[in-house]
């Protein structure tokens, strides 16, 4: 046990931000991976794309689809899709044991606030793809500000400059909740309160993980390439703490005190998201735009 040293561990908790190469390993991923290329395979299939570029490799051929039919992305994130093989990597255990290691406990509980992310090539402000700045905490309800969640974003295909990785404000995680306004690509921090600082350049290898404070400001920066940066960003939290989330499904993923209360049942987890994304949304939203 213990992925990460003594003193990633230190640094994560003065800035609230921890790039960690070498986390994974491709076994942990292939999974994902392998089950995305399917899924992608039939939505494919089902649009009747023109070019269906069957011999372009995961990082290219979602692109290739997406310039031809934008609908290829509906129903692909995490909670739509609902691929066994995410439901596996939720327990993943080398990304358990770092989580561990910063959050000191073992007893976990995973946030729905759970995305894959298939990002192409697009510069336009407010696209989905170019998140703005904001932090996490953002958006959840205020139940959750004294949750320990944590943000595991990670890359399916190295994440460069070129491609769009995350760029990250070092240490402003003290200051709380900052004031965030509606924009088009979502919540994002009032231009006014957004801390001059210099922005981390969170480039990463695939196999590596960014940890973020759920106050760690960050957005993403555009794909200039003709590649898609794949990656998850998934939340972990001590279990018995609010998700700040409490209509969308949470569940154990790790604990010691009480191993039989870990969820391994595959067909629970899909039950329980079909149920959440059958009724409608409260009208509190999640997003403090206010
Ligand atoms: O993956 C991205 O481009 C943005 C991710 C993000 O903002 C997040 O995980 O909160």
């Amino acid at each position: 046990m213990g992925r990460l040293t003594d003193a990633q561990v230190a640094q994560f908790k003065t800035d609230g931000v921890l790039v960690a190469e070498g986390v994974l390993d491709d076994s942990d991923l292939a999974p994902i991976i392998e089950g995305y290329t399917r899924w992608i395979e039939a939505k494919a299939q089902e649009l009747a794309i023109p070019d269906q570029a069957s011999n372009e490799p995961f990082e290219r051929r979602f692109a290739r689809l997406h310039a031809q039919n934008k609908d290829i992305e509906r129903g692909m994130d995490v909670m739509n899709a609902r691929l066994p093989e995410f439901f596996a990597f939720l327990h993943c255990q080398n990304l358990l044991d770092a989580v561990q290691q910063l959050l000191g406990t073992p007893e976990l509980i995973a946030s729905p606030i759970q995305h894959l992310r298939g990002k192409v090539a697009d510069t336009s402000e407010g696209s989905y793809f170019n998140v703005p700045w904001h932090q996490d905490a953002a958006v959840t309800w205020e139940e959750a500000d004294h949750s320990e969640i944590i943000t595991c974003w990670l890359p399916l295909v190295d994440a460069t400059v070129e491609n769009g990785c995350m760029e990250i404000l070092p240490g402003v995680w003290k200051q709380g909740v900052l004031p965030h306004i509606g924009g088009a690509g979502g919540a994002t921090i009032r231009p006014d309160a957004l801390p001059e600082v210099a922005p981390l350049i969170a480039a990463v290898k695939k196999g590596g993980v960014v940890f973020m404070h759920r106050c760690t400001p960050h957005h993403s920066t555009p794909n200039l390439t003709d590649t898609v940066r794949w990656s998850l960003d998934l939340r972990f939290q001590p279990t018995g703490t609010p998700t700040g989330r409490p209509w969308q499904p949470s569940f154990v993923v790790r604990s010691e005190a009480n191993p039989e209360s870990v969820e391994t049942d595959y067909n629970a987890w899909v039950a329980a998201w079909v149920e959440a994304l059958s009724k409608p949304a409260p009208q509190k939203s999640a997003h403090r735009t206010g």
